[in-house]
């Protein structure tokens, strides 16, 4: 006989007992008491613990203090169990809708006072923003109720069982139950009361519930008010001071819409709210309302008439310390932070967050896309069987959980879409979650990705398609077949708006592409943009036994099963940190773009429907990245979708060096989001006056030699360079080896035609059993002329007969010391290769090479398909600063089109390298780092890499492009590295 409690674990019904229907998360002047704080906590292994605890009377004196809110298993440095991370699978076995009895429960207890004057409250409500996964309260002694829905808000009525004075909550929280099968979110499992606990009384004559819906229609705002109150509460009265309106209605039937004359209209760009309160005698309710209307005309998706496009985040909430507790503080930082690097949308994966981040959403100015707590991916793994989203008896748990959704959230401006939740199969229960929310809110369509035929939602939604198929979805007349759809299906898609719910995963070095998936966006008006996956790592901040700080992922909690780190795939890195992606994100959508034409440029305003007022343009002129003069830009105010055609400055043009006109689009005042000054867009021109080539030095007359020998501030012993201006060096050495980043791992098995790589087997697969990972040299030859030494090895790899024959020839004409590599693979390499470069060792000596200063492309790190946030320029940085401190080790740091690079140890030049263009113009890259590409890969963690002794320089006659196959497409053709003959030409001077 399962026992009483284990049949409640297992039940799929969301709630009982005195808990009450969903609501808005409304701001009242109603008394409420905040339950945060400190709470007794005991944690036991099963969910069938005597519940004893929950008397009044019970001594929890031996127990441990936990905050709430809190996640316990990041409370008592592992005493209460650990994190697991798995991303589709279950951490359990799948035996819906069971769990096991190992299932760590907890319970809380604490006191709270009820203020005297509370009496004449109608009702007292406990409200739990957030549980995971089940919970069950008692008040008193007295059993209330329970609840799951993890991420969603649940109050019970506990007026009988409350008495003035000082009175005793109890709380049980299950990890495990029925709801885990549909809270399988890519993400932590962590259980525990992590959101906030509030007391309110609800005065007799108050306002139950009220949603102001609001809209916007040229010029003209309209308020559609529905107010949740008793007969006896009214009348109920609604002002918006800033207008002067107040309207008091008398009696239910009274509340009428209202149009409201000389608004200004709410949007992501201009996030204009106005003040609201609506009020009886008893309670004043504070709302911020913002007049938008939302609809979709065909396959547009339009606010207030003009299309939007998604420039968007998928934002979990998560935090190295805190897990899923939100911090508000925090929060408006990371929006704010969003905001300057151009993303104007989230997407709220795959729950509701905090209810606050909604205003704060309503406030900066977000498209929100709203998604419900719910996902059951590892039903996957069976073909779906036993799928809840299919199965009656999980239809009222899904209902619940929407209408905890739409309820808690529907009055903020900022939300434009309902998702229904996410992966979650397909079914019935799902079309029954959509036509609730139809019903509902008219006033927004509704999302599920899921729905891949377009059964029971409004928009056609897609994750991680390739370039090409979503170009296929965005031309019209394409015939191309949709995923999972008929003919007849796949054109009805077509006929509505589309967006990537998740595309560019931006996991570790990565992701490629960005400016491909944006530049669609402007070609197919069908398209409306999309959502990164994801905004920011999910690292869990731990330490090594050694006293080492570092951010976890999967597995080093000692899960069972897990997804390792499939969960550090933010463009931010766990301690806020941007990556080059976001740099490159917010380059790619910046919505104001450039186009030179001869002494002009034109400048279009992609914005959605702010103008240009709140920005001023700046000018500079450099000269091989030396500033020679800068000035403001003249431009018109410019409205949405318009272009202006502006004059260029005179520009003083360098006959010796290169001349680049750098232009800023920069906010002209402070905003809530950024100072004066922020940058929003820059472009540059190239205006360098054309220069002859370097000519190609003569080859002279080679004779056999022992290859021991000085050139200048070159020394070399049997015929290997040791040492460069006096400081020791070995190399350099054929490099094809990057440590692999998370995409050059991922082995997808969705290979397109364009793709260079082989479906189910990762690039890094390929490259390890080619073994470019350890390459070993054959010398062919040793020669020398007057001033002159060449070599000819060959490299390959043991066990392959697969050869790159590598010609190195050193000269001296007057002082200048050159160095030419030829590079020629033998036929045969089948794959791409992640780089050509060379190798140059600088062990550390008296004083170690610790930074560069470089004239190329930078700041950040660059590769080909990932380009657009770099500009050519004069750079510098410590070496430990050029590399991404990615939360798995894998390739960064490549700064892209070097001419010319110092090697600096503590401040003073070391070397002076310049780099000459081969016979196609092309320009090496340059990495300078502590480790080189086989340490970097060998390490899991930061914390894994050896101490190290030696600066290495690679000098990249190319690199392989970035692509996101970690999930998601392989890298575009044109910016794979196919295997062939490179050049590098290197001038070498003494710093
Ligand atoms: C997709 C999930 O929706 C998302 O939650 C996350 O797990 C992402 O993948 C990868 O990080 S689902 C995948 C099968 C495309």
């Amino acid at each position: 006989m399962p026992s009483r409690l284990s049949a409640y674990v297992s039940d799929t019904a969301p709630g009982r007992g005195a808990l009450r229907t969903a609501r808005s998360w409304l701001h009242s002047d109603a008394p409420r008491r905040s339950l945060n704080g400190l709470w007794r906590f005991r944690l036991s292994p099963t969910a069938s613990t005597a519940e004893d605890f929950a008397a009044e009377d019970f001594d929890d004196g031996g127990w441990d203090g936990i905050p709430v809110p809190s996640h316990w298993v990041l409370q008592g440095d592992g005493a209460y169990g650990r994190p697991i991370y798995t991303n589709v699978q279950f951490p359990f076995p799948i035996d819906p809708p069971h769990v096991p009895d190992e299932n760590p429960t907890g319970d809380y207890r604490r006191h709270f006072d009820v203020p005297a004057d509370w009496s004449d409250a109608e009702r007292v409500v406990l409200r739990f923003d957030g549980v995971e996964s089940l919970f069950t309260l008692w008040v008193n002694g007295d059993e209330i109720g329970g609840a799951a829905g993890s991420r969603l808000a649940h109050e019970f009525d506990v007026t009988s069982s409350l008495r003035p004075g000082d009175n005793v909550v109890a709380v049980r929280v299950h990890q495990w139950s029925a709801a885990s099968y549909v809270e399988d979110q890519d993400q932590w499992w962590l259980p525990g009361i992590f959101r906030d606990v509030t007391l309110i009384a609800r005065p007799a004559g108050g306002i139950e519930d009220v949603w102001l819906r609001t809209g916007f229609d040229g010029g003209r705002g309209r308020i559609e008010t529905e107010v949740t109150a008793d007969a006896a509460a009214f009348p109920v009265t609604l002002r918006l001071p800033e207008l002067g309106i107040e309207r008091v209605w008398a009696t239910a039937a009274d509340v009428a819409p209202l149009d409201v004359d000389g608004v200004e209209p709410w949007s992501a760009e201009r996030p204009r709210l106005y003040d609201v309160t609506v009020s009886t005698s008893a309670e004043s309710i504070t709302l911020r309302a913002g007049f938008r209307t939302v609809e979709i005309r065909g396959d547009r998706f339009l606010v207030n008439g003009r299309r939007v496009v998604f420039h968007g985040m998928n934002r979990h909430e998560t935090h190295p310390e805190r897990g899923r507790v939100f911090d508000e503080e925090h929060a408006r930082e990371d929006l704010a932070r969003m905001k300057r690097f151009n993303v104007n949308a989230i997407r709220t994966s795959h729950y509701p967050p905090h209810p606050r981040l909604l205003d704060l959403a309503d406030e900066l100015g977000f498209w929100v896309v709203l998604e419900c707590d719910l996902e059951t991916h590892g039903f996957d793994k069976l073909g779906w069987a036993g799928n809840p989203s299919d199965d009656p008896a999980w239809r009222e748990a899904y209902l619940d959980r929407i209408r905890r959704t739409v309820e808690r959230d529907k009055n903020h401006p900022s939300i434009v879409i309902w998702s229904l939740g996410n992966e979650a199969g397909t079914g019935g229960n799902l079309a029954a979650m959509s036509a609730w929310v139809h019903a509902r809110d008219p006033g927004r369509p509704v999302h599920y990705e899921g729905d891949h035929a377009g059964e029971y939602t409004d928009v056609y939604s897609r994750m991680y398609s390739s370039v090409l198929e979503t170009e296929e979805i965005g031309t019209d007349g394409s015939r191309a077949p949709l995923l999972n759809c008929t003919p007849a299906q796949g054109a009805r898609q077509r006929t509505k708006p589309f967006l990537l719910c998740e595309y560019a995963h931006a996991m570790g070095n990565g992701p490629g592409a960005l400016d491909q998936y944006e530049a669609l966006v402007h070609e197919h008006p069908r398209l409306h943009g999309g959502f990164v996956w994801e905004w920011r790592d999910h690292g869990i901040l731990a330490t090594t036994p050694d006293g080492r700080p570092y951010y976890a992922y999967g597995g080093d909690f000692g899960e069972v099963v897990h997804d390792g780190n499939f969960v550090m795939d933010g463009m931010l890195l766990s301690d806020d940190v941007p990556t080059p992606s976001l740099h490159e994100y917010k380059a790619v959508a910046a919505p104001v773009r450039f186009a030179f034409d001869g002494d002009e440029v034109a400048i279009t305003n992609l914005r959605h429907s702010a103008d240009t007022s709140d920005l001023r343009f700046r000018w500079h002129v450099e000269h091989d990245g030396t500033p020679v003069d800068s000035g403001d830009l003249q431009v018109p105010v410019v409205a949405a979708g318009e272009s202006a055609q502006v004059a260029l400055p005179r520009i003083p043009v360098s006959p010796d060096s290169e001349t680049w006109l750098t232009v800023d689009a920069v906010l002209a005042a402070q905003t809530a989001w950024a100072p004066d000054g922020h940058v929003i867009a820059t472009v540059q021109l190239d205006r360098s006056a054309p220069r002859p080539a370097p000519a190609v030095r003569r080859e002279p007359h080679w004779r056999r030699s022992d290859g021991t020998l000085t050139l200048g501030i070159a020394e070399f012993v049997d015929g290997s360079l040791v040492r460069l201006a006096g400081r020791a060096v070995a190399g350099p050495r054929l490099e094809l080896f990057r440590a692999p980043t998370d995409n050059d791992e991922g082995a997808s098995q969705e290979v397109e035609e364009s793709d260079a790589s082989i479906a189910g087997v990762s690039n890094a697969e390929l490259w390890r059993r080619d073994g470019l990972d350890r390459l070993t040299t054959r010398r062919l030859s040793v020669d020398r002329a007057a001033s002159a030494l060449r070599t000819i090895a060959k490299v390959s790899a043991a066990n392959s007969a697969l050869s790159v024959i590598v010609e190195s020839v050193w000269s001296l004409e007057g002082d200048e010391l050159e160095l030419r590599v030829e590079i020629e693979p033998s036929k045969g390499w089948p794959t791409v290769w992640p780089r050509i470069g060379i190798r140059f060792d600088l062990p550390d000596g008296a004083a170690p090479v610790d930074g560069a200063e470089w004239f190329g492309l930078g700041p950040l790190e660059s590769y080909p398909d990932s380009l657009r946030a770099a500009r050519t320029g004069r750079f510098s940085s410590t070496i430990g600063d050029l590399s991404v401190d990615y939360a798995r080790p894998q390739e960064t740091g490549h700064r892209s089109r070097l001419r010319q690079l110092t090697l600096t140890s503590a401040g003073t030049e070391v070397l002076r390298i310049v780099t000459l263009p081969d016979t196609r113009g092309r320009r090496p890259g340059f990495t300078l780092s502590r480790h080189t590409p086989q340490q970097i890969a060998r390490a899991g963690h930061p914390f894994q890499l050896p101490d190290s002794t030696t600066s290495h320089l690679i000098v990249d006659a190319a690199q392989h492009g970035l692509g996101s196959r970690a999930c998601g497409p392989d890298v575009w053709p044109e910016f794979a590295l196919r295997p062939e003959a490179r050049t590098i030409r290197l001038r070498i001077a003494a710093g």
